[in-house]
């Protein structure tokens, strides 16, 4: 594990354009500043699609029409998919996500309130085709909320639907959120909160590379940046080197790596890609999805979709 790490962060941190992917921010603190970042004011998306869930959660379950079974998509705590429960009224539950522990005591927890649904825990790593061939028969919903689909690239996110359409087998769809395209200042505003939590989370990911390869980024040497790129559609978070660094990536074995940075060099943490409507609609109708319902907030910030198969 440490060795695959290592390699896959030296060739990332020595590339052209150097990055750290942004599953490194999610060790336990920086899951924890994740969660808090969803309570500030500035950061609309998760108040926002909760809002729409909720203001529309008739249509929503009459969209969907009927459950065998709601597959969470990057479940964690499982608050979002039970949410969906009374309304949707799932006979499975099935929920994946990259950590298995946190995931399961969720479930657990779930199982004593709603004995009636059977549950299962998965680990996954979603950037990998998923498949289901038990679930074949089954009118099957995906659940993929809070625009995590936005740190995909636009192409990858392709080949997620056209892989999530074909699972379906013309029988089940994708229910969706998804950050819109606004005004720069709201999105700006939403990833450099005044209070520095955003700050603090993309910190963060160097504190936990160094612990899971040993690596010594020193947090003084690095700020946050971050920025809405209109011409890609995206916010664009990075690290941005306060003066002259090195760091050293440990390797057991061969020589230790030493990388250089300069004054005001970026490491690349995350994309987040915002949509418009229409260009979203019809990137889920060219997967595969035919019948595409949405719904959205009065200020149209965040777009939640159901699409059928
Ligand atoms: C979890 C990927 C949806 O892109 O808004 C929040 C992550 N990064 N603030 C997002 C994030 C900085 C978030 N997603």
């Amino acid at each position: 594990m440490k060795n695959t790490l290592t390699e896959e962060l030296l060739v990332s941190l020595s590339a052209d354009k150097p990055s750290i992917s942004p599953k490194f921010f999610y060790d336990d603190v920086g899951s924890h500043l994740f969660d808090v970042i969803t309570l500030l004011n500035e950061y609309y998306p998760t108040r926002t699609e909760k809002w729409i869930m909720v203001a529309y959660r008739r249509e929503i379950a009459d969209a969907v029409a009927h459950c065998d079974v709601l597959v969470d998509l990057g479940a964690g705590n499982c608050a979002k998919g039970s949410q969906l429960f009374t309304s949707i009224k799932p006979k499975q539950y099935r929920a994946l996500d990259i950590s298995k522990e946190y995931l399961e005591a969720a479930v657990a927890d779930l199982e004593k309130q709603f004995p009636q649904i059977e549950m299962s825990a998965q680990a996954v790593d979603l950037s990998l085709p998923l498949t289901f061939p038990e679930l074949q028969a089954l009118r099957k919903v995906f659940f993929y909320p809070g625009s995590s689909i936005g740190n995909f690239d636009p192409e990858k996110a392709d080949q997620f639907f056209i892989n999530l359409a074909q699972e379906c087998y013309g029988n089940g769809g994708l229910l969706i959120g998804v950050d819109l395209v606004k005004d720069t200042q709201t999105l700006n505003l939403a990833y450099n909160d005044p209070l520095g939590v955003t700050a603090a989370f993309n910190l963060n990911a160097l504190l936990n590379v160094n612990r899971l390869i040993g690596s010594n980024f020193k947090l003084q040497d690095w700020e946050h940046y971050a920025f809405y790129n209109a011409s890609q559609s995206r916010i664009e978070m990075h690290l941005r080197a306060r003066s002259d660094v090195q760091v050293t990536l440990p390797s057991n074995g061969s020589q230790d790596h030493i990388i250089s940075f300069s004054k005001g060099d970026l490491i690349h943490t995350e994309n987040s890609y915002k949509y418009t409507q229409e260009n979203f609609v019809e990137k889920l109708r060219r997967a595969g999805f035919t019948d595409i319902q949405c719904w959205t907030d009065p200020k149209k910030h965040f777009l939640v979709c159901f699409a059928n198969t």
